[in-house]
């Protein structure tokens, strides 16, 4: 028989981390893990097989499905903003083609088991496009559906995905005699930046907020790209597990909408900057933009609004900044590199 599993792509990654920590303290639940590179072997522990390879490998997801009953994918690998901007269409091949071999993976395991597969899959504020500064200003809390005109290769992929999950949920081969066999259970999140005190984030461009903290608990200056003015919507990590975990949970019917906004605070990067200031004295942060990187960031909303998460299935983050910085980011940061640190509740 095969062995009912759920399968994590990325696992190495930001989120992968925190997650597979989660799941791996639960009962029964048996992780199957993928990424390109070896993984973090304190995570090991927590997973029922390891595997190291590629999602645009066919073969690789061919065995998976041999092997095992995925009952739940997590597909959270993928090439973040900033680097995918210079191997764009080595990103599309990531982020694109290798959500649609998971997508695929995940209605041909719902096929065989005749019952949906559960589908969760985190896009990002890099799905929206504000035009202007000006229209960012005015825009206040975006909402789903508002300013979805990404000017990021990453952003264009993470959109396309959410349409492709919902193609792939609802009409995949809507023309086959046969339309009544199981399919996937698409869920989405929109994300903000997210800050991790376990690891540092690559490739992004919401990166400076958790770079600035972790140079300054290792005692290290930071350049930070973005003018000081420059504001995002963030979220501590263990949030952005919460948040993948309660939507994972949410009963079916009471689900408005296939992707939802989450978020926590929104912050400018000169804020930061005071935070870090408060825990780490002496740390010194110069502000030198980086123009282009500074359009991206300007293209994405100060803030969104999660209302509709709220209220279909009970989102409320449980890190205000305050919490996140005094309870979360600034003792594990600095337990992390072996430094003192203020906390101001
Ligand atoms: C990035 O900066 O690319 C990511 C994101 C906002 O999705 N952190």
């Amino acid at each position: 028989m095969r062995k009912e599993v759920t399968l994590i792509t990325g696992a190495n990654g930001e989120v992968g981390h925190g997650l597979i920590a989660h799941l791996g303290r639960l009962e029964g639940a048996r992780v199957v893990a993928l990424d390109l590179q070896p993984l973090d072997p304190a995570l090991l522990p927590s997973c029922y097989r390891f595997i190291q390879g590629d999602i645009l490998d066919g073969m690789l997801l061919g065995r998976l499905v041999s092997e095992y009953e995925i009952r739940a994918i997590y597909h959270l690998a993928s090439l973040l903003s900033t680097r995918a901007e210079f191997t764009p269409e080595a990103a599309h091949r990531v982020n694109v083609e290798g959500t649609l071999n998971l997508l695929r993976l995940g209605v041909e395991q719902a096929h065989w088991q005749g019952r949906p597969v559960l589908f969760l899959y985190p896009s990002s504020i890099a799905a929206y496009g504000l035009p202007s500064l000006a229209a960012k200003e005015r825009a206040g809390r975006a909402r789903e559906d508002e300013w979805a005109q990404p000017t990021t290769m990453y952003g264009c992929n993470k959109l396309y995905c959410e349409h492709l999950g919902r193609y792939y949920a609802r009409y995949y081969r809507q023309l086959a005699a046969d339309t009544s066999t199981a399919s996937i259970d698409f869920r989405c999140l929109r994300f903000p930046g997210l800050i991790s005190a376990e690891t540092l984030p690559t490739g992004g461009t919401s990166d400076y907020g958790p770079e600035m903290l972790h140079h300054a608990a290792q005692g290290e200056p930071y350049a930070c790209f973005v003018r000081e003015d420059t504001r995002l919507p963030f979220m501590a990590m263990p949030d952005a597990v919460k948040a993948l975990l309660m939507l994972g949970a949410a009963p079916r019917e009471r689900l408005n909408r296939l992707v939802y906004n989450v978020t926590s605070f929104s912050l400018s990067a000169g804020e930061i900057y005071k935070l870090v200031q408060r825990a780490f004295a002496g740390a010194v942060v110069s502000f030198e933009p980086d123009v282009k990187r500074q359009a991206i960031v300007d293209s994405w909303p100060a803030d969104i609004d999660d209302s509709a998460a709220r209220q279909d299935w009970g989102w409320q983050p449980d890190y205000d900044v305050e919490r996140a910085f005094s309870e979360y980011l600034v003792p594990a940061v600095a337990r992390r590199y072996g430094r003192e640190a203020t906390v101001t509740a």
